[in-house]
């Protein structure tokens, strides 16, 4: 496979939040309900604004979405999304990073954007998923930390993928 990392260039992606609880047994998805990915399981997160760290934006936007206040989040990677042929004024290349949710107050309620359910950790629904999903996701639970490339078409269909293992 060609080095993605080579080809495409990371350092200029705008950034979002995406963050996730797990524990051994379980984790807690959500359901997106409307805009980028909607009717697919996702962490929760979103755009960050210029004012903010990605920390900040990842602690406002799970609040937004899911209802609760996270008091310790730890980065547990990154994901740089490329779009082939979808015009750039889209705006869909974007680079993910990825929070662990390790403490938080409240309990998880559904918003006007996402609907959250906890999934048994051997029944994540992969198939209502991004298709980059089950490609990092399992080894982000194995506790290893990464910094991915996905090239997309402009169908979201996945074309090629990188993964470096930090
Ligand atoms: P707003 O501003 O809320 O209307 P919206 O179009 O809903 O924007 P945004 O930016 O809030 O989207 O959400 C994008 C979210 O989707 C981020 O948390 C990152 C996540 N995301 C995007 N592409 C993904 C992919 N291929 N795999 C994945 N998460 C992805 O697991």
């Amino acid at each position: 496979m060609d080095d993605l990392h080579k080809k495409y260039d990371t350092s200029k992606l705008r950034q979002v939040s995406l963050s996730l609880i797990w524990d051994e047994r379980k984790i807690l998805l959500a359901m997106k309900k409307r805009g980028f990915g909607e009717g697919l399981w996702n962490g929760y997160g979103g755009k960050q604004k210029e004012s903010e760290t990605i920390e900040e934006t990842a602690i406002r936007e799970t609040n937004e979405e899911i209802g609760i206040n996270s008091t310790e989040i730890e980065q547990v990677g990154t994901l740089s999304f490329f779009f082939e042929g979808v015009p750039s004024d889209q705006n869909w290349n974007q680079k993910a990073v990825i929070f662990r949710i390790n403490k938080w107050v409240g309990d998880p309620v559904e918003s006007e954007e996402m609907k959250p359910k906890w999934f048994d950790i051997s029944d994540i629904p992969y198939d209502k998923m991004w298709p980059d999903d089950r490609i990092w996701l399992p080894k982000i639970l194995k506790g290893m930390k990464l910094e991915c490339i996905f090239v997309f078409d402009a169908d979201k269909r996945l074309k090629e993928s990188n993964i470096k293992v930090l």
